[in-house]
């Protein structure tokens, strides 16, 4: 039995299969209709229903032209790519949201260099290079292993190792080719100017397929040389269940890629030995947590039921025997209920969903009042969420900037302790947020 569901709000493009397996091809980018909204959008310029939303959800107060002028000289000479910046009121801080790049097609998921540069994917399959001033450089990176370009598959995350400054290593999450379609997979390499070299393919899971759907993923770093990605289910929700298939599961691996011989299935007859968990839908938002260390990951449930979780080894987070969704479109019941023994119940869900990717923890100094909270970028209505913690229980959830920069596809707290946001649109853009006083 195969199910092949999709998240209505996890990819705004219907399921894409090239006609062989292109390398950074881009994908068309003319007027389409989208399937989630039934718009038509316009092939350039901002989706039309930003304006509105704007109105609807945030405060808005432009920067005022005498007394702002020189800060905005100096932003606008910072971030020649910036429209007028705005300035949103939240529950816990203001903040001014400012464009710092456009111009990039579906990006992914960006990472800070140590030497003021970034490095953003696009899902199409280009590695992009952000320069210091927040220009993008027209160049991308060469040398990275083949990419399949398919439905929500492409390009996916990047990261640096902890130890970037002493070794260098680069690492990706993308969909690779191989018998049977395509998988997510992990590599890393260095850079040379333009040039990725030294390049290993870390991790390629099995088996592929050709589905378009849920891929994961995200890479995260423990501090301790182990390395985690989060996977998808491949749309074939059975799966997530099987000890012998990598889908819908968090990999763990040292950082050369060897498996650790503490994993929880080591050993095991049949076991994928890299699998660290089981039962996971779709996650695209992972960060590890401040003072626990803990994998902390987001998931989309089905319809209804996004969850949190903390991924713990050997654990079943139950999908699809547990789940608080139901099936798309009809509305059924998915699996046995929302709890089971031997299951793990979320932190945190969401109904209806909000389809979220991307995820951080907000450990810098520049939005005091957020400490500690764990920040959710989503897809749908577009929004940025900041959950408040104790411990591991959610106590306040709010929903910041819905429908003003488009889909939220990453979220990161950069080294100068600002947030970053991602929007994973055919005209993506980078926005800094940025305190006012
Ligand atoms: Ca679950």
């Amino acid at each position: 039995m195969i199910f092949r569901l999709r998240h209505s709000g996890e990819s705004r493009n219907p399921v894409h299969v090239p006609s062989g397996h292109s390398t950074a091809r881009p994908r068309h980018s003319g007027a389409r209709r989208n399937p989630d909204k039934g718009t038509l959008e316009a092939k350039q310029g901002q989706p039309r229903q930003y304006l509105s939303g704007i109105f609807k959800h945030v405060k808005i107060s432009w920067i005022p032209a005498c007394a702002g002028m020189t800060a905005l000289v100096m932003m606008m000479a910072a971030a020649p790519a910036a429209a007028q910046p705005q300035t949103v009121k939240s529950e816990k801080h203001d903040f001014r949201v400012v464009t710092l790049v456009r111009g990039l097609q579906n990006p992914w998921s960006m990472a800070f260099l140590p030497d003021g540069r970034m490095l953003v994917t696009e899902r199409a399959g280009r590695l992009r290079i952000v320069g210091k001033d927040f220009k993008l450089d027209p160049k991308p990176v060469e040398g990275l292993p083949e990419i399949v370009a398919s439905g929500q598959g492409g390009l996916l995350d990047v990261a640096l190792h902890p130890q970037y400054e002493k070794n260098g290593w680069i690492y990706w999450s993308y969909n690779a080719p191989g018998p049977g379609g395509w998988g997510t997979a992990m590599a890393r390499g260095k850079l040379q100017g333009h040039r990725m070299t030294d390049v290993q393919v870390l991790f390629s899971m099995e088996p592929k397929t050709r589905a378009g759907h849920h891929f994961g993923s995200r890479i995260v770093f423990d501090g301790k040389g182990h390395v985690y990605l989060t996977l998808g289910d491949r749309g074939d929700m059975p799966r997530a269940q099987k000890l012998d298939d990598h889908a819908g599961s968090v990999i763990r691996l040292h950082d050369d890629g060897r498996v650790p011989k503490d994993n929880p299935f080591v050993g095991r007859a049949g076991a994928k030995p890299e699998k660290f968990t089981l039962g996971n839908r779709n996650m695209q938002g992972a960060a590890l947590h401040p003072q626990t260390g803990e994998l902390w990951t987001h998931e989309h449930g089905p319809q209804g039921g996004d969850e949190v979780n903390v991924m713990r080894a050997g654990r079943n987070y139950g999908w699809p025997v547990i789940s608080y969704g139901v099936n798309y479109g009809i509305g059924t019941r998915i699996g046995e209920g929302s709890a089971k023994p031997g299951m793990e119940q979320p932190l945190h869900v969401w109904v209806p969903s909000i389809a979220p990717s991307g995820m951080a923890f907000y450990t810098g100094d520049r939005f005091p009042n957020w400490k500690g909270n764990l920040l959710v970028g989503a897809l749908r209505d577009e929004m940025l969420v900041r959950l408040e913690l104790d411990g591991e229980k959610v106590v306040r959830e709010e929903r910041m900037i819905k429908g003003l920069i488009g889909r939220i596809r990453d979220v990161r707290v950069g080294p100068d302790g600002l947030v970053y946001l991602l929007t994973d649109e055919r005209e993506g853009v980078i926005v800094r947020l940025e305190p006012v006083r």
